[in-house]
């Protein structure tokens, strides 16, 4: 029997539309969680689960559903899905690609006939970057059971504006409760986000596991003074201090014989006056590492780093969490199936550890995961340039396809 195949120009037309909804004046991709921009990609997406005769549902924290009950009505559903919010100035395939090829997937299936054991649902999840709203996977990690659904309404974003006031301004805060369907199993597919399968010539990559996220914001206290008059022996630079931070974690990174990496993404001065010591620098770190006892080491070594910098330079500084999560395994099932689909399609596949963090990590806590990935040209992501073959993007689909297929009936060996 020939392989069923998604419809290849459905799917590139749905993701070259989406990514061409919530662009700024500067024409850069900016679709943070719960903004108006975010609304209209909401909006499309709302309008083809409709189209594809879904039952279309909103949970409380603004996570999206559409729902084909099949025959197999009251089951627990397989879930696939990702999420649409994106960085600032994004590329157009993070999330969206698994949100888009999720959709394609029931289409595809639904238009041939398939009658699926149990009912199949694509999800976009709410704040899977966090860029606005902190921590990221957001929505995801309130729909497992991670984050208490009201505590996460009352987050205030890094505008001052309220994630709860926000969903409901944009019309997107709705009356299911998070976490109210769970599912029997949860499958991602989204670009790899790094340099691996391209590298290596590997169409598909089977992600067994995702590495520990620590997300802090570090504030440092100094003092304003005279730029022209102020010796260097009297200063109390946070401007300074904060780059002595940049460095220490670069340098500590660099010298590491593990996969840790250390980010600085964000960083401000008070009064930010070009003849002004800062009086006040904030910076957020990223530290991310696949393993949790060198996760927490990195942690301990930038605490101690702060308390002597504290010293050496004079100035206060105070830490504030923004997101912990571990590392996550996911299911060796559901991998050994991505294995299977590749295989039975001629693709070469590679068993991989994520970089980045997915909604995947936080639907494993609720339900058997794992996530497909697809080459990303030279690895680049959360950048404009981000991009992937349409050949590897449709592969990826009908791996997915067949995945969740398999699983609808039993038929993938595992
Ligand atoms: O931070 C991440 O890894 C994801 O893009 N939210
Ligand atoms: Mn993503
Ligand atoms: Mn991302």
């Amino acid at each position: 029997m020939s392989k069923r195949s998604i419809d290849a120009s459905r799917l590139l037309g749905r993701i070259s539309e989406l990514g061409a909804v919530g662009r700024d004046s500067e024409g850069r991709l900016v679709r943070l969680a719960a903004s108006d921009s975010e609304k209209l990609g909401r909006d499309r997406f709302v309008s083809w689960l409709a189209e594809a005769g879904l039952e279309v549902a909103v949970d409380q924290i603004g996570n999206i559903f559409g729902i084909w009950n099949g025959a197999g009505a009251g089951e627990k559903p397989i879930m696939i899905g990702s999420h649409i919010d994106t960085v600032i100035n994004a590329g157009i395939y993070d999330g969206c690609y698994g949100v888009l090829a999720g959709l394609e997937v029931i289409q595809t299936l639904k238009s041939q006939g398939f009658e699926p054991s149990r009912p199949i649902v694509v999800a976009a999840f709410t704040n899977e970057e966090g860029v606005r709203y902190a921590p990221d996977m957001m929505g995801s990690l309130v729909y497992s059971g991670g984050l208490d659904v009201a505590a996460a309404l009352e987050t205030v974003g890094t505008d001052g504006t309220v994630l709860g006031d926000e969903l409901a301004r944009i019309g997107y805060s709705g009356p299911h409760a998070p976490g109210f369907m769970t599912p029997h199993t949860y499958v991602e597919l989204h670009i790899e986000q790094g340099p691996v399968l391209e590298r290596e010539g590997v169409a598909v990559g089977a992600v067994q596991d995702l590495q520990g996220i620590s997300w802090q914001k570090v504030t440092i206290d100094g003092d304003a003074n005279h730029a022209g008059t102020t010796p260097i022996s009297m200063r109390r630079d946070a401007g300074y201090a904060a780059a002595r931070v940049i460095t220490f974690l670069r340098d500590r990174a660099k010298a590491s014989s593990t996969p840790t990496v250390a980010t600085v993404g964000c960083i401000a001065f008070e009064p930010n006056a070009i003849n002004v010591i800062p009086s006040r620098a904030t910076l957020t770190v990223d530290l991310r590492d696949p393993d949790e006892d060198r996760l927490r080491e990195e942690e301990a070594a930038l605490a101690a780093f702060l308390e002597l910098l504290a010293a050496d330079e004079k100035v206060g500084i105070s830490v504030e969490r923004l997101a912990r999560f571990e590392p996550v395994k996911f299911d060796q099932g559901i991998v050994r199936l991505i294995e299977a689909a590749a295989r039975d399609r001629g693709l070469a596949c590679k068993r991989m550890t994520s970089g980045a963090g997915h909604d995947a990590q936080m639907i494993a806590r609720i339900a058997p995961s794992a996530m497909i990935f697809v080459p990303s040209r030279g690895g680049i992501s959360h950048n404009p340039k981000e991009f992937t073959a349409e050949a590897d993007l449709v592969a990826g689909a009908n791996i997915l396809l067949d995945v969740v297929s398999g699983l609808a009936t039993g038929e993938l060996r595992k």
